[in-house]
Parts: C-alpha cells; structure tokens; sequence
C-alpha cells in the first residue's frame, strides 16, 4: 500500500499551459529560447556553457539550444521530444510546450499530454503560412483551443516591413476564419534578437498591440473545472486492510463523502463512504479537479480500472460505438475488420474502425467521401466500435473523457475526439444468448488449437450466431465436447441458461437459478467445480467480490479447462 502516498498530489492548477506550434524551422524553439533567456529564467554560468559549447563545435548560438539545457539533455543539440518548459514571469507561472515535429506534436495534443489552454502558432514572416502552420491550426480547431496568437517571427528577415505583416496577417486570417478561430492578435517578432518579446520594440513601432510576454499575462485562465459535472476515472483498485480503496484523479468536477455516485458504464449506485488521506494534514471531506485521491464506497461492487464514476444527473455517455475526428500517424493504414487498443481516460478496451464518413486534408479542407482506408497524416471522421459498452463525454463537454488514442500493436498509431454516441450496436463479437430482455455473453463455442508451427496454444475466432430458447447450439465442436443436458452460468451477465437434449431450454437471471446437479460451466466453456447448493452459494459469493489480482487464483480453484474442452493440434494449412 506504499501507492497510497502518491494519491494526494494536488497540481498547481493556477499555471498555464501554453503549446508553441508552427512549421518546421519557423523558430518555434528559438522563440521559447528566447523568453527564457530575457526572463533570466537561466542561471548565467548555463547560457556561458551552452555558448562556448556552440563555438567549440563551429556551430553558430541557436536560442533553441538552451531548451536543451534547460533539461540538461543537450544531445547533440536537437530536440529530442516533445519538451515541457516551466518557468515564471512576475505575473504566474507558465509550461511551454514545444512540439519539434508534426508527429511528436500529433501525438502530444491527442493523447492529452500537452492539455493545453492557449496555443502560439509561429509563422514565418519571410516564408508565410505553409502546410504545417495550417495543419496545426486545423488541430487546434479541433480540440478546442481557443486562445491562439499568432506570432509572425523573424521580422528582421523582411525589414521589419508591416507590409510583409499584413499580408500574411491577411493569410492567415482568411484560412483561421474556416476553421472558426479568431485570433487574440497577430504578434510581429524577432525571436533571434529579441525584438518584442519581452518589451516593445523600437523596430515594430507601427505595431501597437503586446509583447509576447505581454501577451502571455493577458491570457485568462479557464476558471470553473470543478464547478463541471463530476468525472472520476478510476485508476486502480486498491486492497488495504479489509477495505478497498478506489484511487484515481478528480478530472472535473467535486466529490464529498456522503455523496451519491454511480459507475459507468454498468451504473452501479453508491455513495462515498470516506476520502483516504496520508498524513493527518491532508485530511479531508471535500476533493476537486485536478486531485488525485483515493476513497472509500458503501457497497462493494468488483470495481476496476477503467470505469468512471459520475452523478447521475450529469452523467456520461454510454455506448459501444461513438463518432469521432481522428489523426492517423500510424505506418499502417487505418482500416476496417482489424482490432485496435483504444485508449479513453483509464479505460484500455479492444475496438475497431466501423465506418469512414470522410477523410479531410487538413492543409486545404479539401474532403473526400469515397475513401476506404485512413493513411499516414490523414484527418478522418469516422465510428469507433468497442467490444464492450465504455463511459465517455463529447469532447467538447469534457476533454478527458471525450479524447482517446488507438494502438495499432505497440504504437500510439492515432487518436481523436469524440464528436458524438452512436446507437449501442449489436456486439458481433461473442455468441449471446437471449430470451427477451435477458442476454448473456459467452465464448463456449470458442476452439482451442495447438499451433504445430508457432508451439503456441491458439484460440479462434468466435462465430457471431445467437441463440435463444428452443434453438439447438452446436454441443460438440472441434475442441469441445459439452453434455447434453448442462447449465451455463454466464458470470459477467449474471445470466442462468438452461441446456436440455442440447437445446436452448430457458433462461434466467443468475439469482434465481437452482442448482440441481446437473454439469455446469461458465461462459467459456470450462467446467466449475461446484457439487452441491451450499457450494455454488461459496463460489457466486466470491465472485462478487472478486478483485482483478485474485482472478486467477479464483480461477483455478472453481474452474477446470479440461473436463469438456481439449485442444487440437493445428496448423496453418490444415486441422485435424
Ligand atoms: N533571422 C532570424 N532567424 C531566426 C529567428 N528565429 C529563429 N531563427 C532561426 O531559424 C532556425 C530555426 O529555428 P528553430 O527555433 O529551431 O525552429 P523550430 O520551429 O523550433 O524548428 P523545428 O523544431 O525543427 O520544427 C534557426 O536557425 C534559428 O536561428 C529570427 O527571429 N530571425
Ligand atoms: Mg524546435
């Protein structure tokens, strides 16, 4: 229980996070380089090393260079990732996000990392808007950051011209005007030798509006992230003497011991017994946005990593399938029929690609309907289909439960916002077995195969028929071989279902069911080790309070792989 130190963190939540976006080469690291630099934010003895370093090697003092050092991680004096800089002027405190290319810049802004509130896109006064300062400005759009500068850099290149100034003023407003933003203002700059960064500059006297620095101080702090509707994504599920801790961090929103909570996506209702607290000073009965806590609830449900906890009157959307913008950066192509890990808050569940509304070039807005796969750079609408219900938000209404990332094998490969539900569709996936309201989920068809070739035991995939009562099901397949009168108690939907002469005979919830000796397996087909009443009263009542760190001891102990399945060699050509 050492984790339980780690839960009372509380964020500075009064520094703001600005992301310094831009085309390559435009002077998006020279610019941050530069406000450290003029805000001494850089002990002396660091910018001495850096410069001696530079002339050591030949190479001509790049502002870019102190980011590095900064980190202390000058390799070879490139920017290795994404970097995240704080550092403070009079007013506040402030982390500068810098993003050195489009790819590492992707992944920032969708997996959330960056979570930014205010954006400077840099422009190249010289070069004007090109590709990249569209496409980041189109992604801005897209997650909501509304408070962009725009901040036309290396003024010394064009004289200093506002001729220059208006016109790609003029650009850039025309395409930002597409997309919706408008910009607090557009900033003329030298970040190379410092000219309106911190203070105006003799240079730009045509200009009238804020030094960057200015500018930053002016930007008003979204307030109010605790007075939204509550979002607790559950990150873990402690064990701690004989209680369980539910642990995680407040995304929006306030909790109060006493309050009545539900949990998505099953809306399981409970109330918050106790908020857990380290050392004494911590103690509390209150949390909001912004702090991870660790608390207690009245009923013990299985509860697990992923879930969200919510009040009901404000609650989350629940679905198998919602509609979303994405980027794609994977190598491969985004396609249809192949699994996916989506990632949403702290739910990691398996899903695919359903549908290609349309594929938008985000350099243009140029968009195209007849597509049929999502490739490298690409900007899609599309429906995500997951296999099992999750809880989440509109992206627009709470941006971590409405973001996610898709993992393509081990690659973040893209990610999106969730722009709406869809209707709950029909899960393909698992065999389910239904009398009117009533389903159950189970893989008791699955086949299990040795792979002769890989030395690897292989399950295949499940066929999508369902059953209901009167219909015979296939009791005997290559892999398995079940009785013909048998009871299958389907564990996560709580469903009873009554096998006899190997058809369908009824069904029933998991409460009501007797046991009356007859062979019983769970929803994949093994066989549960329970002989009398009093047994399966033992077994259903630890599965109840089953947590994830016991599932497999509990496994073994009530289940039997072998007593109705077998696995069949097999390989790649034939079965036998
Ligand atoms: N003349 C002039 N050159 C500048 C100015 N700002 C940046 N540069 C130069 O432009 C080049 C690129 O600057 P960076 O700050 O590395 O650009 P970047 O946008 O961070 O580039 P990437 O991280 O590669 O996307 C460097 O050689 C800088 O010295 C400026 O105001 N005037
Ligand atoms: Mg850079």
């Amino acid at each position: 229980m050492e984790k339980i130190e780690n839960i009372k963190k509380v964020e500075n939540i009064d520094r703001l996070k600005i992301v310094v976006v831009g085309h390559v080469d435009h002077g998006k690291s020279t610019v941050i380089g530069r406000l450290l630099y003029d805000t001494h934010s850089l002990p002396q003895g660091t910018i001495d090393k850096v410069k001696r370093i530079a002339k050591e090697t030949g190479k001509p003092f790049e502002y870019a260079y102190l980011l590095d050092a900064f980190e202390e991680e000058q390799k070879q004096g490139i920017t290795i990732d994404t970097t995240q800089i704080q550092f403070q002027t009079e007013q506040r405190e402030y982390v500068i996000i810098d993003a050195p290319g489009h790819k590492e810049f992707l992944k920032n802004m969708i997996s959330g990392a960056a979570n930014a509130e205010a954006a400077f896109l840099i422009i190249d006064a010289k070069e004007g808007v090109q590709e990249q300062s569209k496409r980041h400005a189109y992604i801005l759009s897209l997650i909501g950051i509304k408070k962009v500068y725009v901040v036309l850099n290396k003024m010394d290149l064009v004289e200093y011209s506002k001729e220059v100034y208006d016109s790609v003023k003029k650009d850039m407003g025309e395409f930002l005007n597409t997309l919706n933003i408008k910009p607090i203002d557009y900033i003329p700059i030298s970040a190379y030798y410092g000219e309106n960064i911190l203070e105006k500059s003799d240079k730009l006297d045509w200009f009238y509006g804020h030094s960057v620095i200015e500018a930053m101080d002016c930007i008003e702090k979204e307030k109010g992230l605790d007075k939204k509707p509550l979002r607790f994504p559950i990150q873990d599920v402690y064990k701690f003497d004989d209680r369980r801790i539910i642990a995680g961090r407040i995304e929006a929103g306030t909790l109060q011991v006493g309050d009545e909570i539900t949990i998505y996506p099953e809306g399981k209702k409970t109330t918050v017994k106790t908020i857990e607290y380290w050392a004494d000073r911590d103690k509390t009965e209150i949390v909001s946005a912004g702090q991870s806590v660790g608390i207690t609830v009245s009923d013990e449900f299985f509860n697990k990593r992923g879930e969200v906890i919510a009040l009901e009157d404000s609650k989350p959307l629940v679905s198998n399938s919602f509609r979303a913008s994405i980027f794609w950066m994977g190598k491969n192509n985004l396609v249809k029929n192949k699994k996916y890990k989506i990632k949403l808050a702290t739910r990691e569940i398996e899903g695919e690609l359903e549908e290609i509304i349309k594929v938008i070039d985000a350099s243009n807005l140029d968009s195209s309907e007849q597509v049929q796969k999502i490739t490298l750079n690409d900007v899609a609408e599309v429906v995500i289909t997951t296999k099992e219900p999750v809880a989440f938000d509109q992206f627009s209404q709470s941006q971590v439960t409405g973001r996610f990332v898709i993992v393509d094998g081990y690659d973040v490969a893209g990610g999106g916002i969730i722009t709406q539900a869809e209707e709950e569709k029909e899960n393909k996936e698992l065999v389910t077995f239904y009398k009117g309201a009533l389903k159950a989920r189970g893989d008791v068809f699955e086949e299990f195969y040795y792979n002769v070739e890989q030395f690897t035991v292989d399950k295949t995939e499940v066929s999508s028929n369902t059953y209901t009562v009167g219909d015979a099901i296939p009791i005997k397949g290559e892999s398995y071989k079940y009785p013909k009168d048998f009871d299958i108690l389907a564990l996560r939907d709580q469903v009873a279902i009554q096998v006899r002469d190997g058809k369908i005979n009824d069904m029933i919830p998991i409460q009501k069911y007797q046991y009356e000796g007859r062979p019983l397996i769970n929803g994949r087909g093994f066989a549960i080790k329970v002989s009398s009443k009093e047994e399966l009263k033992h077994f259903l009542k630890e599965y109840q309070s089953l947590d994830e760190r016991r599932e497999v001891a509990f496994l073994n102990k009530w289940m039997r792989f072998d007593t109705y399945r077998f696995v069949v060699f097999h390989n790649n050509y034939w079965v036998i």
